[in-house]
C-alpha cells in the first residue's frame, strides 16, 4: 500500500485543491511545502508551511518525491518542467486519493452535464439508503472524502458506502490508478482547447476515466464516449428505442425494453436532461451490479421527481411582461449553449434573444450556427470574444457590459420571448466566475423589474 508518511511532497497551486492537499498531507504526517505561481492568493485558514511564489529557487525540488499539482495549472509551466528535470513524480489530488481510497467510487466526466449527473446520482443513491458523498470538480476536493486519520486509512474504515466523483479533463490528465466501480464520459464537445491543444488530446484525457473501471456507462449517441480501454461490463443509454440498456419509447424511459420512468416526472428542462437522468440511472445500476448489491432502479427512478436543477443551469429568474429571463451562466462552452437553445426553443412561440460571450477558450464557434439560425432571433454579445459571434451570426449586437446587454435585450424583447444568458464562454475576462456573472445579470434584470413596477 501507498504510504503518505514515507514521502516528501510539494503542493503546486494554493486554490481550493491545493489547500485541501496541504491540510491532508500535514494531517497524515507527511513532509510538505508549496508554491503558487501568483503573487497574491487567498487561503481560508493559515497553512503553517513554507510557501514560495513566482520563480522557484534552483534547489527547490531537492529531496522531494512528489509534486501534487492543482488542476488549474497546466503541465507545461516552468515549475513543472523543473520538477520533472529533478526526477520528481507529478500527480494531481485525484491520483493521491486513488492510491489511498477503499470506498466504492463512481466517476463522471464529459464536456457538459457533469455537475447535474453527479448531484442527481448522489440524490438517487441517498434515496436508496446509501451513505454517499459527492466530490471533485463539483466543489469538494476529493481528499476531503478520505478518513481523517492514518489509522482509519490503514484499517480501511470509512463511514461512506459510495463516493460520486465529478472529474474534469484537468483532473484526469494527472490520474493513472483511479479504480472506479462505474464511470461515464457523458459527451464530448469543444472545450478547454487552450489547455489541451486539440480535440484528440482533450478526448484522450477524458478516456483515462475508463483505465480501471468495472462497468462503463455509455451513451449510444457518440462513438467518442465508448471506452477505448477494456471494462468488465457496459450499460448503454440513448434517446432511441432499445431492447438493451436504457432507451426512450413514447416519452417513457425504458430499461431492457421495460417501462421505468415517465419523462413528464422530470423537473429539468430539455432533452439533454433526459439523457442526464438516463446516465444517472445507469450509473446507479452499474454501481449495484459491480458490488452484487440488490437492484435499486425503481427507487432511483422515483427519486427523479424530487430533484431540481442546480443554480445557473437554465433557471428562470424573472418573468416580466410576458418575457422570460433565463440564467444559464454555467454554459461555458458551445455544447452547453446549443443544448439550452434546443431545450428552450420548443417552449416558446416567440423568439429567443441570446446574451453570450466571454473567453471562448480557443473554441470554434461555428458549431453554434445551426442552432442560432434555427431558433435565435438576435445575439447580444459581450466580452473578450464578442466579435467571434458576429462572424457566425448576422444579427449580433456587441455591448460593453452585462448591464448594457440586459438593457439592449429588454428593448428588443416582447410578449412571449425568452432572454437567455447562455454565454458559450468562460467568464474570467469580465467576472470572478460564472456565479458572479449570473449575479450581475440577475441584478440588472431585477433593476428592470423594479423600473417596470415603478412605472405601472
Ligand atoms: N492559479 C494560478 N496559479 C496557481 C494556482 C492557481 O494562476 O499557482 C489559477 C489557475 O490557473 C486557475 C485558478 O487559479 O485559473 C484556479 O485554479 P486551481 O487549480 O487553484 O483551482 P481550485 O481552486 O483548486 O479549484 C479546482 C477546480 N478548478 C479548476 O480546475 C480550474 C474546481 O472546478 C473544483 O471545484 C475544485 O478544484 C475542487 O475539486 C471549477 C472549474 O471551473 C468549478 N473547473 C473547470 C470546469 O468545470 O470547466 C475545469
Ligand atoms: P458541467 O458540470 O459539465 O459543466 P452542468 O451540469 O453544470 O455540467 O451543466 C453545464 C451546462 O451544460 C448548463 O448550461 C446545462 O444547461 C448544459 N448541459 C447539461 N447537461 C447537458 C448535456 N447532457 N448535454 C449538453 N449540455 C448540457
Amino acid at each position: 500500500t501507498y504510504n503518505v508518511r514515507a514521502h516528501s511532497y510539494v503542493v503546486g497551486g494554493l486554490g481550493v485543491t491545493g489547500q485541501a492537499c496541504v491540510r491532508f498531507l500535514k494531517q497524515q504526517g507527511a513532509k510538505v511545502k508549496a508554491f503558487d505561481t501568483r503573487d497574491t492568493f487567498n487561503v481560508s485558514a493559515p497553512l503553517n508551511i513554507c510557501v514560495t511564489t513566482g520563480t522557484l529557487p534552483r534547489d527547490f525540488f531537492a529531496g522531494v518525491d512528489t509534486l501534487v499539482l492543482s488542476p488549474g495549472l497546466p503541465l507545461n509551466i516552468e515549475q513543472v518542467k523543473q520538477a520533472k528535470a529533478c526526477g520528481v513524480e507529478v500527480i494531481g489530488d485525484v491520483e493521491l486519493f486513488a492510491r489511498l481510497n477503499n470506498t466504492p467510487t463512481i466517476g463522471i466526466t464529459g464536456s457538459n452535464g457533469k455537475t447535474t449527473v453527479t448531484l442527481l446520482t448522489t440524490h438517487m443513491l441517498k434515496a436508496c439508503g446509501y451513505e454517499v458523498c459527492e466530490a471533485g470538480n463539483v466543489g469538494r476536493p476529493v481528499l476531503e472524502t478520505l478518513p481523517e486519520s492514518m489509522a482509519e486509512l490503514e484499517t480501511l474504515s470509512s463511514s461512506l458506502d459510495v463516493i460520486v466523483l465529478e472529474l474534469s479533463s484537468f483532473q484526469l490528465e494527472t490520474t493513472s490508478s483511479l479504480k472506479l466501480n462505474a464511470a461515464s464520459i457523458l459527451n464530448i464537445s469543444d472545450d478547454h482547447l487552450d489547455r489541451h491543444g486539440d480535440m484528440q488530446q482533450y478526448t484522450a484525457a477524458k478516456q483515462r476515466i475508463f483505465s480501471h473501471c468495472h462497468t462503463a456507462v455509455v451513451w449510444r449517441g457518440d462513438k467518442q464516449v465508448t471506452p477505448a480501454s477494456n471494462c468488465e461490463n457496459t450499460i448503454t443509454y440513448g434517446l432511441d428505442m432499445s431492447d438493451t440498456g436504457f432507451g426512450l419509447r413514447e416519452g417513457v424511459i425504458t430499461i431492457n425494453g421495460e417501462a421505468l420512468l415517465n419523462t413528464a416526472d422530470i423537473r429539468l428542462a430539455g432533452m439533454h436532461n433526459v439523457l442526464n437522468v438516463m446516465a444517472s440511472l445507469a450509473l446507479c445500476q452499474a454501481f449495484s451490479t459491480s458490488l452484487n448489491k440488490p437492484a435499486l432502479l425503481n427507487t432511483a427512478a422515483r427519486a427523479v421527481a424530487s430533484f431540481t436543477s442546480a443554480p445557473h443551469r437554465c433557471v428562470e429568474i424573472a418573468n416580466i411582461n410576458g418575457v422570460k429571463w433565463i440564467d444559464d451562466s454555467k454554459a461555458t462552452n458551445v455544447g452547453a449553449t446549443i443544448a439550452a437553445i434546443q431545450g428552450l426553443a420548443p417552449t416558446t412561440n416567440g423568439k429567443i434573444i441570446l446574451i453570450a460571450g466571454g473567453d471562448s477558450k480557443g473554441a470554434d464557434l461555428s458549431a453554434l450556427k445551426p442552432a442560432l439560425d434555427e431558433s435565435v432571433g438576435e445575439v447580444i454579445a459581450l466580452g473578450k470574444d464578442a466579435e467571434k459571434f458576429s462572424a457566425v451570426f448576422r444579427d449580433t449586437t456587441i455591448v460593453a457590459s452585462m448591464e448594457k446587454a440586459v438593457l439592449a435585450a429588454n428593448l428588443r424583447a416582447g410578449n412571449g420571448d425568452i432572454v437567455l444568458l447562455s454565454p458559450a464562454c468562460a467568464s474570467i475576462d469580465m467576472f470572478k466566475n460564472y456565479m458572479h456573472r449570473a449575479q450581475v445579470f440577475t441584478d440588472a434584470v431585477t433593476h428592470i423589474t423594479e423600473k417596470v413596477k415603478f412605472e405601472s
